[in-house]
């Protein structure tokens, strides 16, 4: 399982991890996403995963409302 950490930014609320959590553990391949949630700046964002793209991901997270603004970790 690999792994991939993400800083996106515009969260501000439970709704909003609760949209980027549905929307990114839809896309193929992704097996959990967890939510360190910062209103006031970049959330952290940990996606486990077998594959996922990082295009798909920040696509998924775009469509929310959201900005994917950097990739802090991938392994
Ligand atoms: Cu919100």
């Amino acid at each position: 399982m690999a792994k991939l950490v993400v800083d996106v930014s515009g969260m501000t609320c439970n709704h909003c991890v609760q949209s980027v959590t549905t929307a990114v553990e839809a896309l193929d391949k992704v097996q959990s996403v967890d939510i360190e949630l910062e209103p006031k700046g970049n959330s952290r964002v940990t996606i486990t995963h077998d594959g996922a793209e990082l295009g798909d991901v920040a696509s998924a997270v775009s469509a929310e409302g959201y900005t994917l603004e950097a990739v802090a970790e991938q392994s």
